[in-house]
């Protein structure tokens, strides 16, 4: 049977910019907002196509650019179980997004449905929102041409939201009729699940108190609401909230900021009480840090290390406590401050994989244990609990109350965690959990080990691209000899460690350098970058 074609001439109104290279990269496309319409509208296709081509499963589609400043945005693709877009698809997506004009962009969409066998009268069902940007609404309308240029796609508009809520509904869409449904598929049947397993753990403790700076973006309005949900058992206060003026988002604000800079973020008084716990989201919500001032006034972070940390210590001993055998496995990326890898290793005894940069990659090794944490220290990350793993506890013959107790609390928590994907909102309930259940205060959670002095630079290069790594990018393959130099640099320096890759959203390379004190981690660092020049 001859496959039919497809037409996609509205193309025409969403044409290609001349002279620029299109990338679907670790975070989807992200770009400035103006040259990003003919690129959304062929996410909109390339959505379509997906759906399809699954047999009609619902896909997602945020339009963000997290982090980045106003002016940027960005579109990333949600496979059906919620999580990144599959590897083999990020290529098409580049592709279609560099066809020069209309024709081109529908030889290579026809190219696709013939090459992967797309029964183009199947169904397609894609869902979509956005973040708190001003280009947002523009880029929705790009979006939906795309989806109704694609043989008129079902699409339904959520409007705004959090990235994570966004994969949520993707996976409880998908999961609506089956018998392990992921949760009611609405913006309030998540905030449901999130507050009735934070409730269900915390029983009748004191709400724990927290500072919230949302980055002026979309996680404002979207924790509070959460909040409400809660019933008094969190304390909240929320600063750099404005997310309805987009030209404030993630302005000396947010976690990116946080992390980067070391320090508080602006919306905060000079006199900041010591010892209370603070937070910070990015733009779109995905991402959290906390930080607090210690007693002698110092600003103390706690990154993505030590949410990750936290959080398998916790699980360790909760799983002890079952006797369920369950195995626990933490995912980090070379970034990870070495101090926080030697205290799971030699302290918690927990198995630790260090993957590439990137979310999928975590997320995927995560995936291998039956309680698999990964965290990237700039604090995205979450916790998985195994489909085997949840339907053992749940079956688990129990012989004393305490093992109940731990079982109990182990389910709440696979419920209380996005299973998609990190999520500033899940992440935040978790972290409370834990600290109220031990009753730790930051600084209680932050001694249980001490981060290596570490420095974070970047250097712009020529061509990025002739910097091949390897060894979950912690070594240097090509330029040659350049692994050799940065070798004989860091056996000078004690507890030194560095490596140098590409990025993946930003045309520069990056030097990351750890060494026993600041002067020498800074020192490292750029001796390292010299050798780039
Ligand atoms: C993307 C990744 C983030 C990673 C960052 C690294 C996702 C959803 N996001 O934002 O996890 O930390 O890239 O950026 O995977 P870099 O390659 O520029 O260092
Ligand atoms: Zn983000």
């Amino acid at each position: 049977m001859a496959i039919p074609s497809i037409d996609i001439s509205s193309a025409d109104n969403y044409p290609k910019p001349d002279g620029i290279k299109f990338g679907y990269g670790t975070a989807g496309f992200r770009y400035n907002a103006n040259i990003l319409s003919s690129t959304v509208f062929r996410v909109g296709v390339l959505a379509a196509l997906r759906s399809r081509y699954l047999g009609g499963k619902v896909i997602g589609v945020m339009i963000t650019a997290s982090h980045n400043p106003p002016p940027d945005n960005g579109a990333k693709i949600v496979d059906p179980a919620g999580d990144m877009l599959e590897e083999a698809w990020e290529t098409y997506a580049t592709d279609l997004a560099n066809a020069a004009t209309s024709q081109d962009l529908a030889d290579r969409v026809n190219e696709l449905i013939k090459n992967l066998n797309i029964d183009i009268s199947t169904p397609a069902n894609v869902i979509y929102a956005r973040d708190s940007r001003e280009s947002g609404p523009a880029l929705v309308k790009a979006l939906e041409a795309g989806l109704k240029a694609a043989h008129d796609a079902k699409s339904t508009d959520y409007g705004l939201l959090t990235t994570p809520q966004l994969h949520y509904l993707v996976k409880s869409l998908n999961t609506l009729k089956s018998a392990n449904s992921y949760g009611v598929p609405t913006e309030e049947g998540y905030y449901k699940k999130l507050a009735n397993a934070y409730k269900k753990v915390l029983s009748g403790s004191e709400p724990y108190s927290i500072t919230i700076d949302a980055a002026n973006g979309i996680g404002a309005p979207k924790v509070s609401e959460l909040v409400k949900h809660l019933e008094g058992t969190i304390d909240m206060t929320l600063i750099n909230g404005k997310y309805e003026d987009p030209s404030l988002l993630n302005s000396s604000c947010g976690a990116d900021y946080v992390k980067t800079n070391q320090r508080l973020p602006g919306g905060l008084d000079a006199d900041v009480p010591k010892l209370k716990l603070f937070c910070s989201f990015d733009g779109d919500a995905d991402r959290i840090v906390f930080f607090y001032i210690d007693e002698d006034g110092k600003f103390r972070l706690l990154d993505g290390d030590k949410i990750a940390t936290l959080a398998a210590s916790f699980l360790k001993d909760l799983v002890q406590e079952t006797n369920s055998g369950l195995n626990i496995g933490v995912v980090q990326t070379a970034y990870a401050n070495g101090s926080s890898t030697e205290y799971l290793e030699s302290v918690l005894k927990v198995p630790v994989v260090c993957t590439p940069t990137g979310v999928k990659h975590l997320h995927h090794a995560a995936q291998q244990f039956d309680i698999g944490v990964y965290f990237e220290a700039n604090g995205h990350g979450t916790v998985l609990f195994h489909p085997d793993a949840v339907a053992k506890l749940q079956t688990f013959q129990v012989s004393s109350p305490a093992q109940k107790a731990a079982i109990d609390t182990l389910l709440a928590l696979s419920d209380l965690v996005n299973q998609t994907v990190g999520d500033a909102l899940s992440d935040l309930l978790l972290v409370l959990a834990i600290l109220t259940i031990k009753r730790w205060n930051p600084a209680d959670w932050n001694q249980s080990y001490t981060d290596l002095p570490n420095r974070l630079l970047k250097a712009e290069v020529r061509d990025r691209t002739m910097f091949k790594v390897t060894n979950a990018e912690r070594t240097l393959v090509e330029p040659p000899l350049l692994q050799s130099q940065i070798d004989n640099l860091v056996q000078k320096y004690s507890q030194g460690r560095s490596f140098v890759r590409a990025s993946g959203t930003e045309n520069v390379v990056r030097i990351y350098a750890e060494a026993v004190t600041q002067t020498l981690a800074d020192e490292l660092g750029v001796k390292v970058s010299h050798l780039l020049e």
